[in-house]
């Protein structure tokens, strides 16, 4: 009979290539090495950390599914899945970092820009050189980013921006802005722009004092009459389907980020149960205690199966959006309540930051509400099982 390997009950390192679990050792080494001792004062202080973008650079782990002409590594989606996985095992914040970088702009910037913007811009980001960010939410348009005011108005040479976007990651040091807005001369269809830092009219200030995601810094982008030119817009795109392409990669790849912040619940919440003595024996001999880390179990190695075949599909240019909106809300959903139970059978010590185990919960509180709250992707599959959209 084979042995059973509780840390991964359906083998699914069995399951990749070699050269995916080159790129998953490599981000864990780095996860660790580098991130680890971090995180814990990063997220206390709420510290911005732009010098992460070329250490994650560096290492490979900017823009890994991109061509290798552009500075990408061609690696697949299930290895930018891997990735996420490792970098989330110790934040959220962190992966959100580094999946912003590659799926929001530097994958806009791939398929929908020009030679030029892609000649000037995909090279230094990937190198973490450059960073970006990606401004899609407003004030008043959150998941419903239809409703947005931001406004391109057609000038001579090109464009004149205004609006203002909000919750925007990295957007306070950033020196990208892939930015969406309703252009009056396309008939009020949404049109993506790349906008650079020191423009006139454009700032970005930092929202302070958020009790989740403490690690990755996140602002405001206010557009004041912005001037580009005419190559500073994506020139064939045009409606949501732009920003919803980017989702999909950002979505796919969350559903595996929320997973390594889960096993590393699981993984505490049972070493914990095993060190920890009440009433004369290990809390891991009790019958409760055991219940909830089978169901952590569950959870995480389902969710994972599922990932890897969505990113399967992916790489074979197989998938539709409903697939990945059903590992998005799961996993995301599943990792959170893991977070819970694991601070939970901490007992105190479980609301200290050296456990971690509460920050990693309130990091996923965050996680389950952007890109597409959890909600939001249980109306986009309800309108797929029934064809009614109830949103
Ligand atoms: P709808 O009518 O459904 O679609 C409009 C057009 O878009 C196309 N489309 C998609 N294309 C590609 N991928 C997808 N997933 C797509 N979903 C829709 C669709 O075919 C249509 O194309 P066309 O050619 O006919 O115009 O649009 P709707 O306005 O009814 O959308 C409703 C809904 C709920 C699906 C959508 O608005 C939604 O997903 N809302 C959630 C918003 C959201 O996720 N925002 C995320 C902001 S970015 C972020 O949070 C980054 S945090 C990252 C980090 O820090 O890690
Ligand atoms: P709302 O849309 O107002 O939703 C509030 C609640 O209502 C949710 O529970 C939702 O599920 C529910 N709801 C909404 N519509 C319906 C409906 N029709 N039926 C039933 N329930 C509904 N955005 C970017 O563009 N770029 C970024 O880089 C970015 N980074 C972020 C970083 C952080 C830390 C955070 C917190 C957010 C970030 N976001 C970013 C924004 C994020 O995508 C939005 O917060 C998210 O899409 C939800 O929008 P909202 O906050 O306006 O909530």
């Amino acid at each position: 009979m084979t042995p059973f390997d509780w840390s991964d009950p359906f083998f699914i390192n069995d399951q990749l290539t070699d050269d995916e679990r080159m790129i998953r050792d490599t981000a864990h080494d780095f996860a660790q090495s580098e991130l680890q001792p971090r995180v814990i004062a990063a997220y206390r202080e709420e510290l911005d950390a732009p010098e992460l973008f070329p250490l994650m650079g560096q290492t490979g782990l900017l823009g890994a599914t991109l061509d290798p002409e552009y500075g990408g590594a061609g690696a697949s989606y299930v290895a930018y899945g891997l990735v996420a996985r490792e970098v989330e095992r110790v934040d959220s914040g962190y992966r959100s970092m580094m999946s912003v970088q590659s799926s929001l702009v530097i994958y806009p910037i791939s398929a929908f820009g020009n030679e030029e913007q892609k000649r000037k811009y995909l090279p230094g980001l990937c190198s973490g050189e450059l960073i970006g960010c990606f401004g899609l939410t407003e004030p008043d348009a959150g998941s419903d980013p239809a409703g947005m005011r931001t406004v391109a108005k057609k000038i001579d040479g090109g464009y004149s921006i205004s609006g203002s976007k909000t919750w925007i990651s990295n957007a306070p040091f950033a020196d990208v802005f892939v930015i969406w807005a309703k252009s009056e001369a396309h008939g009020g269809a949404i049109r993506g722009f790349v906008l650079e830092k020191g423009m006139k009219g454009l700032s970005a200030p930092k929202i302070e004092g958020k009790l989740s995601l403490r690690a990755s810094t996140t602002g405001m982008i206010m557009m004041d009459e912005v001037e580009v030119s005419e190559d500073a817009m994506f020139p064939e795109i045009s409606g949501l389907k732009g920003p919803f392409s980017c989702l999909n990669r950002a979505r796919y790849g969350i559903s595996w980020g929320a997973l390594g912040a889960a096993e590393f619940c699981f993984h505490a919440a049972r070493q914990y149960g095993l060190d920890r003595h009440q009433f004369g024996r290990p809390l891991a001999a009790t019958q409760l205690f055991q219940k909830k880390l089978a169901d952590m179990q569950t959870d995480i190695s389902l969710g994972l199966q599922a990932s890897l075949r969505v990113g399967r599909l992916m790489d074979e240019h197989k998938f539709a959006p409903e697939m990945i909106s059903i590992v998005k809300r799961n996993n995301v959903g599943k990792a959170l309540d893991i977070a819970r139970q694991a601070r939970d059978m901490h007992g105190g010590n479980g609301i200290s930051e050296e456990y971690q185990v509460m920050r990693h919960m309130t990091n996923l509180e965050t996680v389950n509400t952007y890109e597409g709250a959890h909600d939001v992707h249980a109306l986009i599959m309800g309108r797929a099982i029934t064809g009614i959209a109830a949103f």
